[in-house]
């Protein structure tokens, strides 16, 4: 059976096998295991094919109703239901990601492309918002690391920068102007050993689908033992840099926000306290743990660093 006889097989999965098909040349001979790992990256529908997670911390599960209906995207709206309405309609297939700066590879790839480089696997994370919010949520994507490796970051990169895309038909706060509510396009940024610790994440999916688009879709950034505003959404272009980017929140009020903002119950926010937390759907609040209940895999990153200071 050709895969083109099935009937299942959705414009997407017919976008990315055409591009991967293109990139082999015409005529190229194609050989069976290119065609089966094709095949296996090609999404037969919206539900995903990836390696489980076997949920080593033991957290209990927010719902995918909880996590994508209270959400911070402000593309959309600083409101935190409206932007599921507002991004309804966005369209996030085909999406290319662009890749810039100091790397051997200077490529576009499109996020499918990008699924069957690097495969998929869950990761069941904390994610804690700086405004005192919590929740566990079952990611779908790949160690930020693969990528990296795949890039070939030149000994110049020193930080990888993110940008969300720039397009003011999709993102109606973008067509504000100067009455928008942030500078966009929104940047975040790490420093290359954050972006290779393994807990670093590139997600293309939550709860077994794509992200739904008010959760950042169609690929994003998720680091779990920072406050969430590092997890930047709906990423355009990634850029190795040998400078300290700077970051949308950090420029946008940097006496409150940092290049570095991870999650630390002693050092409070100068306009509400980070030592306890509210769970999505829960009633009280619990203890925040330090880097979000990750000390043990990133403490070492900051080893000797004043955290207070580098905040
Ligand atoms: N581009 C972009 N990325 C963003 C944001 C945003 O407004 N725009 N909000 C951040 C903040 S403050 C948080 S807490 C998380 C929220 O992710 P969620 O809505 O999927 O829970 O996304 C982060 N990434
Ligand atoms: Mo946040």
């Amino acid at each position: 059976m050709s895969i083109f006889d099935s009937h299942e097989i959705t414009p997407e999965a017919l976008f990315s096998a055409r591009r991967q098909f293109l990139k082999l040349g015409a005529g190229a001979l194609v050989s069976a295991s290119a065609l089966s790992n094709l095949m296996a990256s090609m999404p037969l529908d919206k539900a995903l094919r990836y390696v489980p997670s076997t949920n080593p911390h033991g957290l209990v599960l927010n719902t995918l109703e909880q996590a994508s209906n209270y959400v911070n995207f402000y593309e959309f709206s600083t409101d935190k239901e409206a932007p599921v309405k507002l991004s309804a309609k966005m369209k996030t297939s085909p999406w290319d990601v662009d890749f810039l700066g100091e790397i051997e590879k200077k490529e576009m790839l499109e996020v499918d492309e990008l699924i069957s480089l690097f495969g998929l696997e869950e990761r069941i994370y904390r994610f804690r918002c700086v405004e005192g919010w919590s929740m566990v949520v079952p990611w779908i994507g790949f160690p930020l690391s693969k990528l990296v490796d795949y890039l070939q970051p030149n000994s110049k990169a020193k930080y990888v920068k993110f940008t969300t895309r720039y397009d003011p038909s999709m993102f109606p706060d973008q067509s504000k102007g100067i009455f928008a509510s942030i500078k966009y396009p929104y940047v975040e940024g790490l420093r290359m050993d954050e972006a290779m610790n393994p807990l670093s994440f590139i997600a293309v999916g939550m709860y077994g689908k794509r992200l739904l688009p008010q959760n950042g879709a169609p690929i994003r950034l998720v680091v779990p033992w920072k406050y969430g505003f590092k997890s930047i959404k709906s990423i355009d272009n990634i850029e190795f840099v040998e400078e300290e980017p700077k970051n949308t929140w950090q420029v946008q009020n940097p006496k409150e926000y940092g290049f570095y903002a991870n999650v630390n119950p002693s050092v409070d926010h100068p306009r509400w306290t980070q030592a306890k937390e509210r769970v999505l759907g829960k009633f009280g609040k619990q203890n925040t743990l330090s880097f979000n209940g990750y000390e043990k895999e990133v403490g070492h990153l900051y080893a000797g660093m004043d955290l207070r200071k580098f905040f």
